[in-house]
């Protein structure tokens, strides 16, 4: 049996089981209803994840940002408490962490969700050949989730013909050697989100997951993700004490690293052809 480390190295994805107590999922279950209803009734207003949206009608099936102050509830912030789950993340990473990101993903209401192909920081050169990551994203699924989809491997080599095909068609189809991931409530799922992945579910499941990032506290790539309230006093007196030295990690890096007037503009490029992507249900 590899361990953990080397599944997540070799495969750029890895299920841990039975992170968190039935207690810790419950409160995180309140806390998602409540932040699911506030962003269907105003999706607006956040940075919301649509399968559709025009003028009259809309479907949503996440929001990014649940740490800003309209969002936040202590719970979320409480998945940092993990003594577990924080030492992992530090030895996979190899140091101390930062912050970099905090969202909600949910079933749609009114159009199944079909995710195309994609790695999430676009199609470059980043990746390691050995497959050390320069950041772990997490889901903690709330309730049974199956909806992510990957190839193992794939963080760590240039995309073959056909996945290349596939992405930049945005497309949705089935490519070879694509594994299906099964998670449980209290299960939580590691991903170096280099790896090609997509995500697929129906409006008859009952999607709640919560999608989390950090980096290792002096990564030189990424960050760029703080937000002036990380600056307030009583914003970080709020926070989970570990959240609060996450925060300030990255509010650190960030000050020490200003981005160029042409880095910039590449982090607003790189924004919108995100959001175009997390915006749909497209085949
Ligand atoms: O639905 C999922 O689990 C995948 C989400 C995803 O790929 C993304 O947010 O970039």
């Amino acid at each position: 049996m590899m361990s953990l480390k080397s599944q997540f190295i070799n495969n750029g994805f890895v299920v841990i089981k039975e992170m968190f107590t039935t207690d810790e999922i419950n409160q995180l279950k309140y806390a998602m209803e409540e932040l699911v209803g506030k962003v269907r009734n105003n999706p607006l207003k956040y940075t919301t994840r649509y399968t559709f949206k025009n003028e009259n009608d809309y479907d949503t099936w996440g929001v990014n940002d649940i740490f800003k102050p309209d969002l936040y509830n202590p719970a979320f912030g409480e998945v940092f408490g993990n003594v577990q789950l924080i030492k992992i993340l530090k030895q996979l990473l190899g140091g101390d962490l930062r912050f970099w990101g905090a969202h909600a993903l949910w079933s749609p209401e009114k159009v199944d969700y079909r995710l195309r192909w994609h790695r999430d920081y676009g199609d470059n050169e980043l990746y390691h050949f050995e497959g050390s990551p320069n950041h772990i994203q997490f889901n903690i699924p709330l309730y049974s989730d199956s909806c992510f989809i990957a190839i193992p491997g794939s963080h760590r080599r240039p995309l073959t013909d056909q996945e290349r095909k596939e992405v930049e068609a945005n497309h949705t189809n089935r490519l070879p050697n694509q594994v299906r991931v099964s998670c449980h409530p209290g299960d939580i799922l590691l991903m170096n989100a280099h790896t090609l992945h997509r995500g697929e579910g129906t409006t008859k499941d009952y999607r709640r997951t919560l999608h989390y990032s950090v980096q290792r506290k002096d990564e030189m790539y990424g960050g760029h993700t703080s937000y002036a309230e990380m600056k307030e006093t009583d914003y970080l007196n709020e926070m989970h004490p570990v959240v609060r030295e996450l925060m300030s990690n990255l509010v650190s890096w960030d000050e020490a690293h200003p981005l160029s007037p042409v880095d910039m503009l590449r982090k607003v490029r790189s924004k919108k052809e995100r959001e175009s992507y997390i915006a749909g249900s497209t085949k």
